[in-house]
């Protein structure tokens, strides 16, 4: 091959190298469910809940053991602010037969838990049962969320209700 036309090939190999588009970056994963809550019951306002709502309210983290006992950071909201938030009975009007109120957990699949209002309440206890949204600064798998209650240090995990959603305040009879 003359010194021309042998030139002439690594010039276009170059172009073609130098003009060919980087791989685009990795696409990135589905768009995670949207967030929706409905909150209800014995509470001054029923709320419909949205992503956006949710990010207005104060922000809590705790790492916690799943039940894979593989430890991650949680964050999202205190149930406490949602129940705050829907007007219902709290800290020193919690008493008397509002003692007899209690939290209905219902997830996607129709799972079901209860927490009894004082579990909840910050003059009752220093525990924090969060409603999250992102794991390790991620938003929760398809799997597990979009929101999924935390109850960090509970020896049985039956309480961290996954694809939460509804929460409904009801009275025991
Ligand atoms: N929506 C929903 N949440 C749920 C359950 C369920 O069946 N449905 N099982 C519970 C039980 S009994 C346990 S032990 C844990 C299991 O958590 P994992 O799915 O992260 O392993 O989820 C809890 N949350
Ligand atoms: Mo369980």
């Amino acid at each position: 091959m003359s010194l021309i036309m042998s030139r002439l090939v690594l010039g276009s190999l170059l172009t073609l190298i130098f003009l060919t588009p980087a791989p685009t970056a990795q696409t990135t994963p589905q768009e995670p469910k949207q967030v929706s809550l409905r909150v209800g019951g014995e509470v001054r306002q029923q709320l419909n809940r949205n992503a956006a709502d949710l990010s207005k309210l104060p922000r809590r983290k705790v790492r916690a053991k799943d039940h894979g006992g593989v430890e991650s950071e949680f964050e999202g909201v205190a149930l406490a602010e949602i129940l705050k938030l829907a007007g219902a009975p709290a800290e020193e009007q919690l008493r008397g037969d509002k003692l007899t109120l209690f939290l209905l957990v219902e997830a996607a699949d129709n799972y079901r838990a209860v927490f009894a209002l004082p579990e909840l309440d910050a003059l009752y206890t220093d525990k924090l049962v969060l409603l999250a949204d992102r794991r390790d600064g991620k938003p929760l798998s398809e799997k597990e969320g979009p929101l999924r209650i935390i109850v960090p240090d509970e020896k049985r995990h039956a309480r961290w209700v996954r694809q939460v959603v509804a929460l409904t305040v009801k009275r025991a009879q």
